[in-house]
């Protein structure tokens, strides 16, 4: 039998932390940060410790050339080390942003507080301790520069795997901030604010695994439309 998804909740408006103005007082770069809570299980089945969390989807509705991308989780989850953090952008691009491997030397420690992955951060997240309050550069070689060039707008997915069992945790909040070189874009972000969704899907049978690209093909959203320079004025 195939799980399939539905809509539980529309969460509405997110915090828009950017919109009183830019983040970045850079004049040719502007940054804006879209995000907000979360209320997600890790795993999401209810009845297990170990598996996918359903994914974490934020919605960039404005057409925005990504100069710089950071991502910034706060999670609450008594051994982080058992999870394995990605993102992926609407054009399908995924990083890895961290996970751990018993050959490297298994480490206690709990939660991820504020947590930024930024490719420019002096230190990679392997060489942080949790809960790794600050700024990290995602899990090496991977690299968020990925996303540069592509197109913002869209669904951006925070996806979670918690690697074993016995212990389980929840996704507080996640943000996005996106550095564009475009100062034409202000005006659009002023007309649009991110929304999140939270999406669950129904509990698979006992015995039935959960592939990751199985949840992917079960929870692809309707591709809302992104408001261009033409749609100004209009929904
Ligand atoms: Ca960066
Ligand atoms: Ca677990």
């Amino acid at each position: 039998m195939r799980a399939h998804t539905v809509v539980l909740s529309f969460v509405g408006v997110l915090l828009l932390w950017g919109l009183g103005g830019p983040a970045d007082a850079d004049p040719v770069e502007i940054s804006w940060t879209y995000g907000g809570q979360f209320d997600l299980r890790i795993p999401a089945d209810p009845e297990a410790s170990q598996g996918w969390m359903d994914d974490a989807i934020l919605e960039v509705p404005a057409p925005l050339v990504i100069a710089d991308l950071d991502v910034t989780v706060s999670l609450t989850h008594p051994k982080v080390f058992d999870l394995q953090l990605s993102l992926t952008s609407p054009a399908g691009t995924t990083v890895l942003l961290n996970e751990f491997y018993l050959s490297d030397g298994y480490t206690e420690g709990a939660n991820y507080s504020q947590t930024t992955f930024d490719d420019e951060a002096a230190i990679p997240i392997e060489q942080g301790t949790a809960p790794f309050s600050g700024r990290f550069r995602p899990l090496s070689p991977s690299a968020l520069a990925d996303f540069d060039g592509q197109d913002a707008c869209g669904a951006w997915r925070l996806e979670v795997l918690d690697k074993w069992q016995g212990d389980v945790g929840w996704l507080d909040a996640y943000s996005l901030t996106i550095t564009t070189p475009e100062p034409g874009t202000l005006v659009l972000l002023s007309l649009g604010a991110g929304l999140l969704r939270r999406r669950r899907r129904q509990p698979r049978p006992a015995g039935q695994t959960a592939t990751h690209a199985d949840l992917h093909a079960a929870t692809t959203p309707a591709r809302r439309p992104c408001r261009g320079p033409s749609g100004l004025g209009s929904s």
